[in-house]
């Protein structure tokens, strides 16, 4: 299965906490078992059945979405078809029809766009919201989240789920506290109580290995978070360290940006079966050069850095990049690279059941050029960054009156 992806970039502008009001009223929308579900709506004899939409039990293929009928059996997106199988011998398997889903995407998308014009599109079912000030004048971000629930039910036959709080961290989680077809609203007065209980692996950014990390320092919970100072958990955790800790104590100043700077354009496939052969493995990423290299010249765009992934046999997967100040706009400039990023693989030595190619640091030919030509360092400092700020900042926003 080849994936083309185009992605988008959160990163916040330089200083977003003066640019915005102390407390924002942000609703984070997620559709339930989006896939699965738009299935079971279009065919309703499959409803109330374990219906799993991906790669057929007889590939490599993995679970894209189950319906919660499916779940009910342990299964969950990226499990692979043939486990799920045998954990529900009796589920529908069905082939994605991408076409269909991003139908109703833009359906939602466009009916969220009715009541603030500050959306942000996370992925094909979700979004940020800042209703802050909305289209509507209303002032309950409560109400409006249940409006915009009972519009998506009412347009397109399919529920969702919605988080409200005053940041996007706190919205997120809220909108996955009670799935499917649930609402939980995070005022600032509860913000507190509420990370201090939350198990961290829920945490916003912390995946399987953190997870195991924290456990390992004793972090089960966001009270457990709270007795780490910033510097210990840099040390820990790098820079996502200064997040979680900002995290802990309800603050994340990350505005909702409604244009979305995109930020890579890559092309991935898994491999119906393992390759060790070198030439067939170039032949791979040969089709891959070609595709990415079409989408750049389709967006008139370059980047400049390179990434090449390899996933091997036994799922350990390694990335080589490099950055050149030339960058890579077409095909020759990526395959003028990729002979040295691949000789730092072992392709051709070990299987692999997957590779990628990706250009990222996306910029215009123009500004290429102009980088090409101002390589000098700046003489003056970086800004400041984020989190820098996030020190100055109180623990938690002032409580207040504003009612959500
Ligand atoms: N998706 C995918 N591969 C994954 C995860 C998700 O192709 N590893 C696709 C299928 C999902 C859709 O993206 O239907 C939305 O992803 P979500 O994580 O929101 O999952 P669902 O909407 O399916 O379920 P939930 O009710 O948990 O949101
Ligand atoms: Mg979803």
């Amino acid at each position: 299965m080849t994936a083309v992806s185009v992605n988008g970039d959160n990163t916040p502008s330089p200083n977003p906490f003066f640019a915005m009001p102390l407390t924002r009223k942000i609703i984070h929308v997620d559709m339930d078992a989006f896939f699965a579900s738009i299935e079971q709506r279009d065919r309703p004899e499959l409803h109330g059945l374990p219906v799993i939409v991906g790669g057929s039990p007889r590939s490599r293929g993995v679970v894209a979405a189950c319906s919660y009928e499916a779940r009910a059996f342990g299964i969950h997106s990226a499990m692979p078809s043939v486990r799920a199988h045998q954990m529900c011998p009796q589920a529908v398997f069905l082939a994605p029809r991408m076409a269909r889903y991003q139908e109703v995407s833009r359906q939602i998308m466009a009916l969220f766009r009715r009541y603030t014009t500050l959306v942000e599109p996370l992925s094909v079912d979700e979004a940020f919201l800042d209703v802050t000030t909305n289209l509507l004048g209303e002032p309950s971000a409560t109400r409006i989240a249940q409006a915009i629930r009972a519009t998506i039910r009412e347009t397109t036959g399919l529920t969702a789920s919605a988080g409200v709080s005053y940041n996007k961290f706190l919205a997120k989680i809220a909108s996955g506290h009670n799935k499917p077809d649930g609402l939980t609203v995070i005022p600032p007065d509860r913000a507190q109580a509420f990370i201090a209980a939350l198990p961290i692996g829920k945490l916003y950014g912390v995946g399987k290995v953190t997870e195991q990390k924290m456990r390992q320092q004793g972090i089960r919970t966001g009270a457990d978070l709270l007795r780490f100072s910033r510097q210990e958990l840099a040390a820990l955790f790098g820079k996502s360290g200064l997040f979680f800790h900002d995290m802990a104590r309800g603050i994340d100043c990350r505005p909702v940006e409604s244009v979305r700077v995109r930020k890579s354009i890559g092309s991935e496939t898994t491999l119906p079966k393992d390759i060790l052969d070198f030439v067939r493995v170039s032949t791979v990423l040969f089709d891959q050069v070609q595709q990415v290299a079409r989408i750049l010249a389709h967006k008139k765009t370059g980047g400049r850095t390179l990434t090449l992934k390899v996933r091997y046999s036994d799922f350990t997967t390694i990335t080589r990049s490099c950055t050149t100040p030339q960058g890579f706009f077409d095909a020759a400039d990526i395959v003028a690279q990729l002979p040295r990023l691949l000789a730092a693989t072992e392709a051709g030595r070990r299987p692999i059941r997957l590779l990628g190619i990706t250009v990222a640091n996306l910029c215009s030919e123009q500004e290429a050029r102009r980088l090409r030509i101002r390589q000098l360092p700046l003489p003056f400092p970086q800004p400041r960054s984020r989190n820098a700020l996030a020190t100055t900042s109180p623990e938690l926003p002032p409580h207040s009156q504003t009612k959500y």
